[in-house]
């Protein structure tokens, strides 16, 4: 199968690149991606030789570079990475999120038409949800987004299903919970605090730590979307979970621990503004596929915190510190 994987460089992306040309040596993957600051090759770095392996740098928000990549490698299926990811700039810069989430889906529904592709996979988040005090979200639970990027992740997913219905494309729509894991841009939770203890620094915990994410270990969502890509029905929308949920204070004192770290290296700051209390999906519909996750949480901490360690090399670049002087200024912090 020929597929193209956009968002390729960017942490998830990544993982599902390796993950699928370990898996299926017989597939080729086009990796499109913009290189934005999230953007990495450095991610790929071992498998950049492989010859069932392309990268193109382009952006998914213009429509001449998707369909010249799926005329070109005669692409069969897409899996749609590539967004603005993290809530704290949407929240400061919004504009980037409406041209790629929003935009670029479309122009890679467009494509899907046009070329007559057997399936797309459309990467979501739990977050189009909004939050949740008691239960899980089901697939049939409103989109009710508070923030600039769950608003555009939300707008997203409502062409696909527009496309869906209108011109029966063979879509899928998948709403994950947090991901964690290696090859993470240090500006999110789990990274950016170890990290920044590696470095001696304080980490920065939002209000009273006391909000809760369902988290998933980045292979484990590999092979959801594997699973999906494969057995998924066509038009279907597929909630992706674990049922691990922890508030960000437990999250915090599992990596102090793990780090030897005294508890007075958090720093309470103020809160983020629209902060969603909980996100917790029901995954009941994958489950009662087969799918279940393979990694268990307290492990696969460890290893990502391992791994970090370990490959200093990899993040300490990226570290370069005039993002989180911006938010500073902008938060008066
Ligand atoms: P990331 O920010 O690490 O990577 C995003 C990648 O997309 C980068 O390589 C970037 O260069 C690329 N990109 C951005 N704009 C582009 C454009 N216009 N054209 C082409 N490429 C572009 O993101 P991630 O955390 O790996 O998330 C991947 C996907 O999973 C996203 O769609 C995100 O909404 C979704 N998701 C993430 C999480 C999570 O916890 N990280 C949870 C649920 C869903
Ligand atoms: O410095 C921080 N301090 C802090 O307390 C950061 C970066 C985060 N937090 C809190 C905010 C959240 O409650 O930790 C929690 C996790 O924050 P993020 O890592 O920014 O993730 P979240 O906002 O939950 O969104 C993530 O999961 C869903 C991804 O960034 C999204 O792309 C994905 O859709």
């Amino acid at each position: 199968m020929n597929l193209l994987v956009t968002g390729g460089a960017g942490f998830a992306g990544s993982n599902f690149i390796r993950h699928i040309l370990k898996k299926y040596p017989n597939y080729t993957i086009v990796n499109l991606d913009k290189l934005t600051y999230a953007g990495n090759l450095d991610n790929l770095r071992d498998i950049e030789g492989n010859s069932n392996y392309k990268f193109i740098k382009g952006d998914i928000a213009d429509k001449r570079i998707v369909f010249k990549v799926c005329r070109n490698f005669r692409i069969e299926a897409v899996i749609n990475y590539a967004a603005e990811t993290h809530v704290d700039r949407s929240i400061l810069d919004p504009d980037a999120f409406v041209k790629t989430d929003v935009l670029g889906t479309f122009n890679i529904l467009e494509a899907v038409k046009e070329f007559k592709l057997k399936k797309f996979v459309q990467i979501s988040t739990d977050e189009v949800y909004g939050s949740i005090t008691k239960g899980k979200f089901t697939e049939e639970s409103p989109f009710l987004p508070n923030s600039p990027y769950s608003a555009s992740k939300a707008s997203a997913d409502l062409l696909c299903r527009a496309y869906l219905k209108t011109y029966n494309l063979p879509i899928i729509v998948t709403h994950s919970c947090n991901f964690y894991g290696p090859y993470q841009y240090p500006e999110k939770l789990m990274p950016l605090f170890i990290t920044n203890l590696l470095e001696g620094k304080k980490v920065p915990l939002y209000g009273d730590g006391k909000n809760v994410r369902e988290w998933i270990y980045v292979l484990d969502h590999c092979w959801a979307i594997d699973f999906l890509l494969h057995k998924g029905a066509l038009g279907e929308v597929y909630n992706i979970g674990t049922g691990t949920e922890k508030k960000n204070l437990e999250i915090t004192e599992i990596i102090l621990k793990s780090l030897n770290k005294d508890k007075k290296m958090v720093e309470h700051i103020v809160d983020r503004p629209g902060h969603d209390l909980r996100y917790a999906v029901d995954w009941t519909k994958l489950k009662k596929m087969g799918w279940n996750p393979e990694y268990d949480f307290d492990r696969a901490i460890r290893e990502t915190v391992r791994w970090y360690q370990q490959n200093e090399w990899w993040w300490k670049k990226l570290k370069s510190g005039a993002y989180l002087e911006y938010y500073k200024k902008q938060y008066r912090l």
